[in-house]
């Protein structure tokens, strides 16, 4: 299996971030994305190569333009008002409030286009987040192509990032990126199988109106977890796209049995819907040790989950999510794609 990976996700540092009342060190960090490669490398599980250029029209198939000029841009707008460090949202647009103008102040502008406060925007962010969507569209192509499957390293991970708002680490939606990206290259229905423990609120809310990508998210229920406003199960989808999003949350301490039969319920819709390729949007926080998560899978079971996707009998694109027990996320990531390799 190809793995396409670019060095600049380290252009993407968070300084930190607030949980609770303290300002801590940033879960998502570079390190993450290096030792996944280090053990894609280690198993041998195929060439790495960097990802191609693609153009910002590639992006705005998804985004809306103000927000992917507002990542470019916002880090240069916070210096040139004399501000230092990482430029953070803390206002947002609540029901009530004007959605149909974008503010002029840039703090305005921030929070409008996006959700939470985890997710800063450094001097070099931008950099990182245009080769992670890259490195999306680059393995899209690839399996467009004809390869089978194709891994996408990417970081920062994308699932939460919707249409005009960032947020939940994500900033572009690399998983919705590459559905795209299949459809443009001849694909005519595209399956969306997002196994991350958050639920992926971006990808949902890009395609909610859509039938010709299946979005099916495996996660912890939003009564309990974030982005604990959407993702519950009476989310089927909108006009032309009712019936084709599928949502199965999961309680805390969630094991491997429940969480495998969740998995056999989404390959099932899959199935069912045929597509002509699956995106897998490949989360390893369902780890036991996941220091932000509480579900309990363990190493073994990322390999059989690997397994269980191959069975789908499709080309497969897997795009790189979250997972923060960061000693552990190579094993774990890499587990999937060796599953299903061997399957
Ligand atoms: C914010 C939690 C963000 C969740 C990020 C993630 N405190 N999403 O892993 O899949
Ligand atoms: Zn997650």
């Amino acid at each position: 299996m190809i793995t396409v990976f670019s060095a600049d996700h380290a252009l993407h540092q968070s300084p930190g971030e607030l949980l609770y009342s303290e300002f801590v060190p940033a879960f998502e960090k570079p390190e993450r994305a290096e030792l996944i490669l280090a053990r894609v490398r280690e198993v041998g599980l195929g060439e790495v190569r960097g990802p191609e250029s693609f153009p910002l029209e590639a992006l705005t198939k998804i985004h809306a333009p103000g927000l992917v000029s507002l990542l470019m841009t916002a880090h240069e707008e916070w210096s040139a008002m004399g501000r230092t460090g990482a430029a953070y949202p803390y206002t947002w647009a609540a029901r009530g409030m004007r959605a149909d103008r974008v503010p002029k102040n840039l703090d305005g502008r921030l929070g409008f286009y996006s959700f939470d406060c985890g997710t800063p925007i450094t001097a070099t962010s931008w950099q990182a987040i245009k080769a992670s969507a890259d490195v999306a569209l680059t393995a899209a192509g690839l399996v467009s192509g004809g390869a089978k499957s194709v891994f996408a390293l990417c970081r920062p991970p994308g699932h939460h990032a919707g249409a005009d708002h960032f947020g939940g680490y994500c900033f572009l939606n690399n998983a919705a990126l590459a559905a795209q990206k299949l459809l443009d290259d001849g694909a005519a229905r595209v399956a969306i199988l997002d196994v991350d423990y958050h639920h992926g609120n971006g990808t949902q809310a890009i395609f909610y109106r859509r039938n010709d990508v299946l979005v099916v998210n495996i996660h912890a229920d939003p009564d309990q977890e974030y982005p604990y406003m959407l993702g519950f199960a009476d989310e089927p989808g909108q006009g032309a796209g009712e019936g084709f999003n599928v949502n199965l949350p999961l309680p805390w301490g969630t094991e491997w049995p429940a969480w495998r039969a969740a998995l056999a319920a989404g390959i099932q819709r899959v199935t069912a819907f045929a597509p002509d390729a699956v995106v897998v949007s490949l989360g390893v926080d369902t780890f036991k040790n996941d220091p932000i998560s509480h579900f309990l899978l363990e190493h073994e079971h990322f390999t059989l989950m690997g397994g269980m996707i191959a069975e789908l009998m499709k080309p497969a694109v897997f795009v790189m999510e979250g997972g923060y027990a960061v000693a552990e996320i190579g094993v774990n990531a890499v587990n999937v794609l060796t599953g299903f390799n061997d399957s």
